[in-house]
């Protein structure tokens, strides 16, 4: 290879090198940790110091600062009741310039003539599980979209929650409370905006209200919020919307009036529902169709039981589960029989029904609420019993046998008798007579057979007089109540106590059998004595 060429394939190998590193870019630094006031004693200075996507994390303490955030970063507070940036009534607490800005864990206080926290035209802010107080306005939602705002306690401002012309927004589960003006208030244009679970509380100054909504501000959707005790709950000058359908319902307002005797989407079925009847109207372009009747939030999981007795069954077992709830209602009971997949619910597959035959069937439950709190951990119910199958009954035997029973001889019943699951609770021996060939029986008698040696039971019957006929069975309940008889041939062991006659005709020819023997001795005593005087 000549000197040209090599300095050709030099050149071409630095060109795709080049290229190579033109398609890939700079290759970015992992996101960093930036420690206040470890790295830098202000919070500030930190963010003055951070690329985008990091973290600056901030310890507990005071720290006297008006931040302006213009990159991509978290901003993390180490405890939100002992992390505080105080704005000191000079400007904004936290003025937010750029997008996917997050804020959590602070008390953020003293913009006494500012924001607590400005989002200012930028979007993917989540700002979450702080303290806003003290400031002007807590939370100024200016030109900006797509913004989370959740989970914070907003307190003692002129104004909690300002959206001006912003859509897109959620506000949620956050606490209102002591609010000199608008709790929240929609305006300027703003749109699409959701705002649930928040409970908005106790804003009592004479300008108080829970919620403000502008002229031009259509289209938001407001629901699973608590609005009690404020001046006035709502204002409204454009056509939102208050609830978030049936079943899950609107919101909770402290001077609603209504009952809640009824449910279903037109609430004219019959049963409550943790739903007033009537719609809470704040005018006539704007109502909750579904106000509840319970404060929102619930946190609390329903309670679940069960009305299985405890006992032994012998058919299937259906276990009612009923389950009650705080506030938002049940939605749902779950079920699992003997740990087999797939896990049912009350709803599509009715009430569980135990069908195995076992002394220690398993049933696991629990129900979830419309909150969506479950209940945790598992309710197990253990032992439920199910026995279906009845005794087994031996041949019993009969002492003396048939045939042979003398008068007012009593005679002797033995069977063996055994139960797989529960056990024999009681061996029956039943008989009954007649002293006219059959015509007429007595009552049948019941008498309780004892056990004795394994699995045997003995019974008597007592003596009767000449010529009884006597039907007798065997019947047997398990624990559970299953219940088995045996009688022979059909429906019962017979037998018949030996007449007068026969047993005078066994006597006499007995005599006559013992005269025939007599007899004969006698004659062969006879004989011998002859034969023996004939040889001496
Ligand atoms: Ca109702
Ligand atoms: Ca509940
Ligand atoms: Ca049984």
């Amino acid at each position: 290879m000549n000197s040209k060429s090599v300095s050709i394939v030099f050149i071409l190998t630095l060109l795709s090198f080049a290229t190579f590193s033109s398609l890939i870019g700079p290759i970015a630094a992992p996101p960093a940790e930036i420690v206040v006031p470890d790295d830098y004693k202000k919070i500030q200075w930190a963010i003055a110091n951070a690329t985008e996507g990091d973290t600056v994390f901030v310890k507990a303490g005071t720290y006297y600062e008006n931040l302006i955030i213009s990159k991509s970063l978290k901003l993390i507070g180490e405890d939100k009741s002992t992390t505080i940036i105080d704005a000191n009534g000079v400007s904004h607490g936290i003025h937010v310039k750029a997008n996917n800005v997050h804020v959590s864990g602070f008390t953020i206080q003293n913009a006494q003539f500012c924001f607590g926290i400005y989002l200012d035209m930028k979007k993917g802010a989540v700002i979450k599980g702080n303290v806003v107080k003290g400031n002007q306005l807590g939370i100024y939602v200016y030109y900006s979209g797509s913004n989370i705002i959740i989970n914070n306690l907003i307190t003692s401002n002129q104004y909690g929650v300002r959206v001006f012309f912003s859509s897109g927004n959620i506000i949620a589960d956050n606490i209102i409370t002591s609010t000199r003006s608008y709790a929240i208030d929609l305006y300027g244009g703003s749109r699409f905006n959701r705002v649930y679970g928040n409970a908005i509380l106790n804003n009592l100054y004479y300008l108080s209200c829970g919620i403000h909504i502008g002229d031009s501000d259509p289209d938001n959707i407001i629901y699973h919020n608590s609005f009690a005790n404020n001046t006035r709950q709502a204002k409204c000058k454009s056509v939102n919307t208050w609830d978030d359908g049936y079943p899950s319902g609107g919101n909770y307002w402290s001077d609603y009036s209504g009952k809640d005797l009824y449910s279903g989407p037109y609430q004219n079925e019959t049963g409550s529902d943790c739903i007033g009847d009537t719609s809470y109207r704040i005018n006539d372009d704007n109502q909750d169709r579904y106000p509840l009747t319970y404060q929102w939030p619930d946190t609390t999981p329903p309670t679940t039981t069960n009305d299985y007795n405890g006992q032994w069954h012998t058919s299937d077992i259906i276990v009612n589960l009923n389950a009650t709830d705080d506030k938002s209602g049940v939605k749902e009971t779950y079920y699992k029989i003997n740990d087999a997949p797939p896990t049912k619910t009350v709803s599509a597959d009715g009430q569980p029904i135990i069908t195995t035959e076992s002394a220690d069937n398993k049933l696991e439950y629990w129900s979830v609420d419309n909150a969506g709190n479950g209940e945790f951990p598992h309710r197990i119910l253990t032992g439920i019993k199910l026995d279906k199958t009845s005794p087994f009954i031996g041949i019993p035997s009969q002492g003396p046998p048939g045939g042979l029973v003398e008068p007012n001889q009593k005679v002797t019943i033995s069977v063996e008798v055994t139960d797989g699951l529960s056990g024999v609770h009681e061996v029956l021996l039943q008989y009954r007579y007649s002293v006219d060939e059959g015509r007429t029986w007595t009552m049948w008698t019941d008498i309780s057979m004892t056990k004795t040696v394994g699995d045997n039971y003995v019974g008597e019957i007592p003596g009767l007089s000449t010529g009884t006929r006597v039907q007798y069975r065997i019947v047997a309940y398990d624990n559970a109540g299953n219940v088995a008889t045996k009688g022979g041939l059909g429906q019962y062991y017979v037998y018949t106590v030996i007449s007068e006659f026969q047993m005078w005709t066994a006597i006499l020819a007995a005599l006559c059998t013992l005269s025939v023997v007599l007899l004969f001795l006698k004659q062969s005593y006879k004989k011998r004595r002859i034969s023996e005087s004939r040889i001496f």
